[in-house]
């Protein structure tokens, strides 16, 4: 899943897709990189990012939609209405950072749709959500909070093979969280669906890497951290370098699939 952000003032690619011109060749280059999708998305959720109204959210995400028509798509947004808007345009996932929780129309626009839909774990909201965040356990809680919305999504119509979970890296956890979380994937693979993870360029890499007040990680850290995650069964790599997720997971792949057919 490639990254496409049509804002100013996103983490990892802010003000560079915020023309919409920037934004289509993006998405294009990513599909044409060996992209499955690509995720469009026009509110930034980094710590402390504020929030943008539905006008000024479908204002920058419309013309991109409407251009890119027809080919994989992914929209990110928490809205119901920009939701509708997207999937009117044939967007075929709903990326909800909010898990369903951010608005009460979303459910039902993504189950009357029959889109996928991706429900991903954060604690708190994106402006305060990395102040010491805590955890009895973290895994536990994680896996708890994405089982009670799968059950919250499929009791209201979303059916349960349209959707994926991701644990959400960097939303309301340290360093030591996103490694917990990453190390046992197996604890949210066992809900039943596949999981999708979003390390790419986040700042626990930079941070692991020894810089305690870096903002962003690099392609590198993030390839080595997507290959973990793929070692641990991780179904869906949400990534702004496209090409070199794809040339890594290539690769890690067919050694998983040599090794499959030597045990029979
Ligand atoms: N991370 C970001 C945004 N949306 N969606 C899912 N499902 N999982 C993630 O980990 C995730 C996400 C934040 O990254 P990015 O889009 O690069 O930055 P920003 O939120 O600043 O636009």
């Amino acid at each position: 899943m490639g990254i496409v952000n049509v804002t100013p003032d996103s983490f990892s690619d802010g003000g560079l897709n915020f023309e919409p011109g920037a934004a289509f060749a993006s998405a294009r280059r990513m599909l044409a990189e060996g992209a499955a999708i690509v995720d469009v998305g026009a509110e930034s959720t980094r710590p402390g990012a504020d929030a943008v109204n539905v006008d000024e959210e479908l204002r920058r995400v419309l013309p991109v939609l409407e251009e890119l028509r027809g080919a994989p798509l992914s929209i990110d947004t928490s809205k119901a209405e920009v939701a509708r808007r997207a999937l009117e345009l044939e967007v075929e996932l709903v990326n909800d950072v909010t898990a369903l929780r951010g608005d009460p129309q979303m459910v039902e626009v993504v189950a009357e749709s029959g889109a996928y839909l991706c429900l991903m774990h954060m604690l708190g909201e994106p402006r305060t959500m990395q102040d010491e965040p805590k955890y009895a356990d973290v895994v536990a809680e994680v896996a708890a909070f994405l089982e009670e919305r799968l059950a919250f999504a499929t009791s209201h119509g979303v059916r349960e093979d349209r959707i994926c979970l991701d644990p959400g890296f960097g939303f309301g956890k340290t360093v030591e969280h996103n490694l917990a979380l990453a190390r046992r994937l197996d604890v949210l693979l066992a809900l039943g669906r596949p999981v999708l993870v979003g390390f790419s360029r986040k700042r626990s890499l930079g941070r692991l890497l020894g810089d305690p007040k870096a903002t962003r990680g690099t392609t590198a850290a993030s390839l080595g951290a997507a290959l973990a995650a793929f070692d641990r069964g991780a179904g869906i790599f949400r990534v702004h370098d496209v090409r070199e997720h794809v040339e890594a997971l290539a690769i890690a792949a067919a050694i998983e699939r040599d090794e499959a057919t030597e045990s029979g």
